[in-house]
C-alpha cells in the first residue's frame, strides 16, 4: 500500500460533502492503494448528523478507507493533515446581501487558517464555501502555509461552460479543452469563450455564433447554480463534490500538454491582476500540487471590461474582510 493520506472535510454533514466523502473514502482521487485518513469537521450542533455519515461511510466497507474522525474544532481537524478541503460555511440567508455573507463567513475562516498551521507540511488546502475566492483570501492571510498552497474552486464554473460550448457544437464535452473561468466564483465572472478550443480549434469559430456566445453562453454559465436551485430546490451538491475532486486531480496530475485547468490561487501580479489577490486564472501544474498561471492569452477589449468587472468585486470583497487579512 502507498503512503497514507489526512484529509479534512469541513461541512462534512452538508450536501456537497454527503457526494465528496464518499469518493474520497473510495480511493477515486488519491489512488486505489491509498489509504485515506478521514478527517470530517463540523458545528457542534449537528455531530449527530454526522454521525450518521460516518455509520454510512462504515457501511460502504471502502478497503482505502483506513479511518473516520470526527471533530467539532478546526485545530483538532487539521492536526496532521495533508489535504483540506474547505466546505463548511454559512448559506446565504433570505434577503442576505453578499457583503453580509462574507462578514458571517469570514471569522470561520480566520479560525480555520490559523489552524492549518498544525497540519502537514505538505498539506495543500481548497476552499468551496462561498464567497470561495474570499475566504481562501483570508484563510491564507491567516495561516503559516505558504500562499500557493491555496486555492479556491472555480471548477464548477469550467465543467459547466465546457458542457454549455461541447452541447452547442454538437461534441463530447471531451473535445473541449482549455476553458478558463477568470476572477471571483460569482455571477460576475467571466467564462472565457475566446481562448477555449474544441478539437484543437477556436471554440468561437467552431460554434461562429458571437451572439450566442456573448448573451447566452456567458449568463447560462454565470447563472447556472441559481438555474439549479430553481429546478432543484436545493443548491448544486454532487455537482460540486465532483468539481472539488477534479480541482485536486488536476493539481496532483501533470496537465496534458497544450490544456489548463481554472482554479483562483494567489495572483502574483499576473494580467495587472493585484498581487495576493485570489483569482480565478487558467493554470498548468506538474502534479505535485504546485501551479503555474498561464500567461500571455490575448483578450479583446470586450473580454477585458468582463475581466476588469469580476477583478472589481474581489477587490469590494477583499475591503468588506480587510480587518481579518
Ligand atoms: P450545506 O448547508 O448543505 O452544508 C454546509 C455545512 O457546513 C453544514 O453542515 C454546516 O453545519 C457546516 N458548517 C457551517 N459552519 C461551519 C464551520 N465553522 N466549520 C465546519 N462546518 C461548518 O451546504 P452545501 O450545499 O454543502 O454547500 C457548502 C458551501 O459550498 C456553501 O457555502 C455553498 O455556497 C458553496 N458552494 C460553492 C461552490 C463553488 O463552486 N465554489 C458551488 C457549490 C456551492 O454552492
Amino acid at each position: 500500500m502507498a503512503v497514507p493520506i489526512r484529509v479534512a472535510v469541513s461541512g462534512a454533514a452538508g450536501q456537497i460533502s454527503y457526494s465528496l466523502l464518499f469518493r474520497i473514502a473510495s480511493g477515486e482521487i488519491f489512488g486505489a492503494d491509498r489509504p485515506v485518513h478521514l478527517h470530517m469537521l463540523e458545528i457542534p450542533q449537528v455531530m449527530d448528523k454526522l454521525e450518521g455519515v460516518a455509520m454510512e461511510l462504515t457501511d460502504c466497507a471502502f478497503p482505502t478507507l483506513a479511518e473516520i474522525k470526527m471533530f467539532d474544532n478546526a485545530d483538532e481537524a487539521f492536526d496532521g493533515i495533508n489535504q483540506a478541503f474547505l466546505v463548511g460555511s454559512r448559506p446565504r440567508g433570505p434577503g442576505m446581501e453578499r457583503a453580509e455573507l462574507i462578514k458571517v463567513n469570514g471569522p470561520i475562516f480566520v479560525g480555520q487558517g490559523k489552524a492549518l498551521n498544525r497540519a502537514a507540511d505538505d498539506v495543500r488546502c481548497m476552499v468551496v464555501g462561498n464567497p470561495a475566492n474570499t475566504n481562501c483570501l483570508i484563510a491564507m492571510n491567516n495561516s503559516d502555509v505558504p500562499n500557493d498552497r491555496f486555492s479556491a474552486m472555480m471548477r464548477l464554473d469550467e465543467n459547466r461552460a465546457k458542457s454549455q460550448l461541447a452541447a452547442k457544437a454538437g461534441v463530447p464535452v471531451a473535445d473541449v479543452s482549455n476553458a478558463t473561468i477568470w476572477g471571483n466564483h460569482s455571477n460576475n465572472q467571466y467564462p472565457d469563450f475566446e481562448n477555449a478550443k474544441i478539437d484543437g480549434k477556436p471554440a468561437a469559430e467552431v460554434i461562429n455564433d458571437e451572439a450566442w456566445l456573448r448573451d447566452t453562453f456567458i449568463p447560462t454559465v454565470q447563472e447556472r447554480g441559481a438555474a439549479v436551485i430553481k429546478a432543484r430546490g436545493a443548491s448544486s451538491a454532487a455537482s460540486a463534490a465532483s468539481a472539488a475532486l477534479d480541482h485536486v486531480n488536476s493539481l496532483i496530475t501533470p496537465t496534458p500538454a497544450g490544456d489548463w485547468f481554472s482554479a483562483s490561487v494567489c495572483s502574483n501580479g499576473e494580467y495587472d491582476v493585484d498581487p495576493g489577490l485570489m483569482f480565478g486564472f487558467p493554470l498548468t501544474s506538474t502534479g505535485n500540487g504546485d501551479w503555474k498561471v498561464v500567461e500571455g492569452l490575448p483578450m479583446s477589449d470586450w473580454a477585458r471590461g468582463k475581466f476588469e468587472a469580476s477583478l472589481n468585486e474581489l477587490r469590494t470583497e477583499r475591503e468588506v474582510v480587510k480587518d481579518l487579512l
